[in-house]
């Protein structure tokens, strides 16, 4: 057996009913079987079996008192997968959905994402099973603060610094940072994605959706394809995918869907960006109200939004969004690109599916990688106390987007597996973790 399959299996036996943590292992895993044959110091080291094992896993009581005056509690994580680079780096998903092995699967993509940045960031993340939906803003205020309660003493700016995901925008990050000025008393960049006037980067709310376009140009270029004029399909209607469409609109494609978690629109004359920011940011409302500023538009319940024909796929909602169905239905229309915004957004069979049928598909680690990129951007204007301009982060952004795709792409081809893009992500991103790990010693 392998040393791959074997430490697999060690991980599933260890790690029962979290399937999306054993499917990002199994993924990177994998795809990393030929560096193990030409590397075998990785075996000897063991890095395998340490580097699936978080350093740290925080797990703790949220409790909160509702608008009502009953007190609520909810589980709030913390992992701190892997330091050998730099301060754990990631986001706090706030959703219903959150368990350990959700918040471990986005850790250890986490480590080689931020890997592939070229920036000095460890992988952690973090989130809860609170639902901001439906409540008032004291409400998500009392959560923030009960859950900064427990968190404030295990994070720090060069500790562990968490930023935005799924549920946490501006707002929330807003409250965490108070919170924890206020039991730590210290002003420091412990949070990213933070207000302009308190330490924010500019260009940090758009990095994640532009970066992604970056990408995807990147990838177009490489192939003499222009971005012009192709149609385009966008899953998801929160701070990725609204920022994903106005970037590709600026670059003269079409943008046709989006979706939330009750359904998706589409609109042939290209999706108004400043009416879904008024129905999702302002309103807090459902895409069903799209109709309302675009009569000729579709909105439909459901998930079935991958029948619509496009050149061009960019899943930026969640997990496991896009299956093997979809990917026919998106293979039979003639996608030429899948660009994952979300993470882990396509099913392992499905991202097969795409490979063997000559589709480019870029994964998330290395596509939705300009979100965490920034925030590393914003952690160095933090500690030099300035703020650079839209324009300096924006083109540093889009510099860093197109090194990950050369970096993955010349890994791939090293090994024997051009046009690999998740073969070329999970060495180029492994091999300097797992370097600065035996450096360190066995720690
Ligand atoms: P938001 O909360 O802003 O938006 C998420 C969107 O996806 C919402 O429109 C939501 O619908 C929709 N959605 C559909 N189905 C689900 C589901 N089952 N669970 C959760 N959401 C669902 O999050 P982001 O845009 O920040 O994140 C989207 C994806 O991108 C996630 O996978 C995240 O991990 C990833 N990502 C985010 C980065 C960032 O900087 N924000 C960086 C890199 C990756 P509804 O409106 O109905 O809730
Ligand atoms: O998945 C991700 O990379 C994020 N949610 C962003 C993390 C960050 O620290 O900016």
């Amino acid at each position: 057996m392998s040393y791959a399959s074997e430490v697999l299996e060690k991980v599933i036996e260890k790690n029962p009913a979290q399937p999306e943590f054993v499917q990002a292992v199994k993924e990177v895993l994998e795809s990393l079987e030929p560096v193990f044959e030409a590397n075998p110091q990785y075996q000897s080291e063991a890095i395998l079996e340490r580097i699936t094992e978080p350093e740290r896993q925080l797990m703790f009581r949220v409790p909160w008192v509702d608008d009502n005056g009953k007190i609520q509690v909810n589980r709030g994580f913390r992992i701190q997968f892997n330091s050998a680079i730099g301060p754990y780096k990631g986001g706090l998903r706030l959703h219903p959905s959150v368990n350990l092995g959700i918040i471990k699967f986005l850790g250890f993509e986490q480590i080689f994402k931020n890997s592939l940045t070229g920036l000095p960031i460890g992988g952690g993340k973090g989130g809860s099973d609170f639902d901001p939906k439906g409540k008032s803003d004291r409400e998500v205020m009392a959560f923030c603060q009960s859950f900064m309660t427990e968190l404030f003493r295990h994070i720090g700016a060069d500790t562990d610094v968490p930023a935005g995901d799924i549920g946490t925008g501006a707002r929330e990050i807003g409250y965490l940072f108070g919170q924890y000025k206020r039991l730590k008393n210290c002003y420091e960049g412990v949070l990213t994605g933070k207000g302009l006037t308190y330490g924010g980067s500019l260009a940090r709310t758009e990095a994640t959706g532009y970066g992604l376009l970056y990408m995807t140009e990147a990838l177009l270029k490489d192939h003499d394809i222009d971005i012009k004029g192709k149609t385009v399909c966008v899953s998801g209607a929160g701070n990725v995918a609204i920022y994903a469409t106005q970037k590709a609109q600026q670059l003269g494609a079409n943008v046709v869907t989006l979706a939330d978690s009750t359904g998706w629109i589409y609109d042939a004359e290209g999706i108004d960006v400043d009416a879904v920011k008024e129905i999702k940011e302002v309103k807090r409302a459902r895409l069903s109200e799209y109709k309302n500023y675009r009569p000729n538009a579709e909105y439909h319940e459901g998930k079935f939004m991958w029948t619509i024909p496009c050149d061009i796929a960019l899943p930026c909602a969640t997990q496991n969004e896009l299956d093997v169905e979809a990917a026919q239905n998106l293979i039979k229309n003639g996608v030429i690109a899948v660009c994952e915004g979300a993470n882990m957004p396509t099913t392992l069979e499905a991202t097969k599916l795409f490979q063997s049928s000559n589709v480019m598909f870029v994964p998330g680690k290395a596509a939705n990688a300009g979100g965490v990129a920034t925030s590393a951007l914003e952690m160095s204007q933090n500690s030099q106390r300035l703020s650079w301009t839209f324009e300096e982060v924006d083109s540093k952004l889009k510099d860093i987007m197109y090194n990950i795709y050369n970096n993955i792409a010349d890994a791939a081809k090293k090994y024997g597996m051009e046009g690999n893009y998740v073969a070329g992500a999970n060495i180029a991103g492994f091999v300097k973790v797992a370097d600065t790990m035996i450096a360190q010693g066995v720690v």
